[in-house]
């Protein structure tokens, strides 16, 4: 072999054991490319030594040729170890980067509180189920009303005195004081007699709103629950007997109830429906009664066959109640230490 090509080989064989070390190294792909480039490119020393192999005899051709193999399979199968090494690497960095925490929590933030609905929600709930047990059915009406629904189907005309007690609070759309937001949850029975036929069982919680200024028992923005039941043969001691049931579902059996005559024009006769405080007071809950004749034609039902009774209450009332609370406002002042209470 001539001494020239032995040194190149020896070069090389020296090289390629180096190059093993470096790929071990190697911090990226790219150090890894300029190895390989450098090692077996096609301006590389192992394409020089390949070159120079075609001027020896066929003997020394051969031991030269293998030996050069060897080295270049040395390399090779480091460059690919390398490279198997550094691609996993930079996959694992990329999942650490690309990882999204879904817990919403630091881990060093103070542990969260569970949140609770409004009373006045959980109320209205409650009193759906206690209807819902009792067969009733849920309904819902617009909280902008016009003056039918709010008032002239219920036998409220235009000249009724009634009219000026609801304190009613009048939105500025058409001919005045035709479009107003509900002041109670009744005209939703209008609705609901114009659309069904009876026998009907309903219950209809929703928003109601009044130029009330508030105070501990009056917010300008609260809510009713008006109930409907629609049947042959239906008494005033179906009604009385509901109510009974429902405080008795609602509030438990030491809270007691009385019914006192009163007066609604869409209902006759008309009762006020109280219920007994802790200290012996009563407080009204809603005004109830039997439907009206007027009424029951408005919406072309005829009173001969058909009779019902209706109620409505006041939500936020029963839920200062069930909470003895001392004053309505504490459900709107938005205050977290109150109603984290609940
Ligand atoms: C009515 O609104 C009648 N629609 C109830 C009714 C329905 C009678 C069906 C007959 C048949 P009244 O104005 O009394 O009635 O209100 C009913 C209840 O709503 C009151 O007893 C009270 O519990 C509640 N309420 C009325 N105004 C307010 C207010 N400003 N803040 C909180 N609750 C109120």
């Amino acid at each position: 072999m001539r001494s020239s090509l032995a040194r190149v080989l020896e070069g090389y064989e020296q090289a390629a054991a180096e190059a093993e070390e470096r790929l071990a190294a190697a911090a990226d792909i790219g150090a890894v490319a300029d190895i390989e480039r450098d090692l077996l490119g096609r301006r590389s020393r192992f394409t020089a030594a390949k070159r120079q192999l075609g001027d020896l005899d066929p003997g020394e051709r051969a031991e030269a040729g293998r030996r050069l193999n060897a080295a270049r399979q040395r390399v090779e199968t480091s460059v690919a170890a390398a490279r198997t090494r550094l691609t996993a690497a930079a996959r694992a960095d990329r999942h650490a980067a690309e990882r999204l925490d879904l817990t919403e929590r630091l881990p060093q933030a103070a542990p969260l509180r569970r949140g609770s609905f409004h009373p006045v929600t959980q109320a209205r709930d409650r009193l759906e189920d206690v209807f819902i047990g009792m067969g009733y059915t849920v309904a819902e009406g617009p909280e902008v009303e016009s003056a039918w629904y709010n008032f002239e189907a219920l036998n409220i005309p235009e000249w009724h005195p009634a009219r000026g007690s609801f304190d009613t609070i009048f939105v500025n759309l058409g001919e005045p004081e035709q479009v107003m937001l509900r002041s109670h949850t009744s005209p939703v029975q209008i609705r609901v007699m114009e659309n069904r036929k009876p026998p009907i069982y309903i219950v209809a919680p929703g928003r109601t709103f009044r130029a009330d200024t508030a105070d501990a028992t009056h917010l300008p923005a609260f809510n009713q629950i008006e109930g409907l039941a629609i049947d042959r043969n239906i008494t005033m001691g179906d009604l009385a007997g509901t109510i009974d049931e429902f405080v008795r579902a609602f509030f438990g059996t030491e809270v007691k109830s009385r019914l006192r005559p009163s007066y609604f024009p869409f209902t006759e006769p008309s009762a006020e429906f109280d219920i007994s405080r802790p200290d012996g007071s009563w407080l009204e809950l809603g005004g109830c009664g039997m439907v009206h004749p007027n009424v029951l034609r408005n919406c072309g039902i005829d009173p001969e066959q058909w009779q019902g009774f209706a109620f409505g209450f006041g939500i936020d009332r029963l839920a200062v109640m069930r909470h003895e609370i001392d004053d309505i406002r504490e459900f709107v002042n938005n205050d977290v230490r109150f109603l984290s209470q609940f």
